[in-house]
């Protein structure tokens, strides 16, 4: 699976999941244990109607995230300021680690998904790189 991610920074994090319970899926994170950090916050993003919606367009400086789309499905477009690629997440027991430096892009938002973000800081907007070309300009520095 880890194979598949091509760009630095990033990996697939599995969470244990009950799927065989005929009343639904359990899916359960620790911190230190699955999840590889101490989760200070957590964000969620639902209501996603606008499907030309385009979500993230930042890196973060030091700042580690893991995110799951829990329902539904979208892309997440992920660039290192080297190689780029396109995942499709849709499966709520996989997510995503989202390093720091690791410019992000969520587009084709289905109807019905749910995005969760699992953080291991509180909101800093002077965490937040906003501009591509400043991304491009601190990898290459
Ligand atoms: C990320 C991707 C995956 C807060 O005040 N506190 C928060 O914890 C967050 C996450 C956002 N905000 C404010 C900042 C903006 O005024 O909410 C507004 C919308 O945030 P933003 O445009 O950054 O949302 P997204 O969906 O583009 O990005 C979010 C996270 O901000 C970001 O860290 O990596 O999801």
């Amino acid at each position: 699976m880890r194979s598949k991610i091509k760009v630095v920074n990033s990996g697939i994090i599995k969470l244990q999941h009950f799927g065989d319970h005929p009343d639904g899926v359990l899916t359960i994170g620790e911190s230190n244990k699955s999840v590889p950090f101490d989760i200070k916050r957590i964000y969620y993003i639902n209501k996603l109607g606008n499907q030309k919606a385009v979500r993230g367009k930042h890196a973060h400086k030091k700042l580690e995230q893991i995110i799951f789309c829990i329902n539904g499905s979208f892309k997440l477009k992920l660039d290192d300021g080297r190689k780029k690629q396109t995942l499709k997440l849709k499966n709520p027991y996989l997510g995503i680690r989202l390093g720091p430096m690791l410019w992000h892009e969520m587009t084709d938002f289905s109807k019905d998904c749910v995005i969760l973000v699992l953080a291991d800081d509180y909101y800093k907007e002077n965490d937040y790189i906003r501009n591509y070309q400043d991304f491009l300009k601190r990898i290459n520095k």
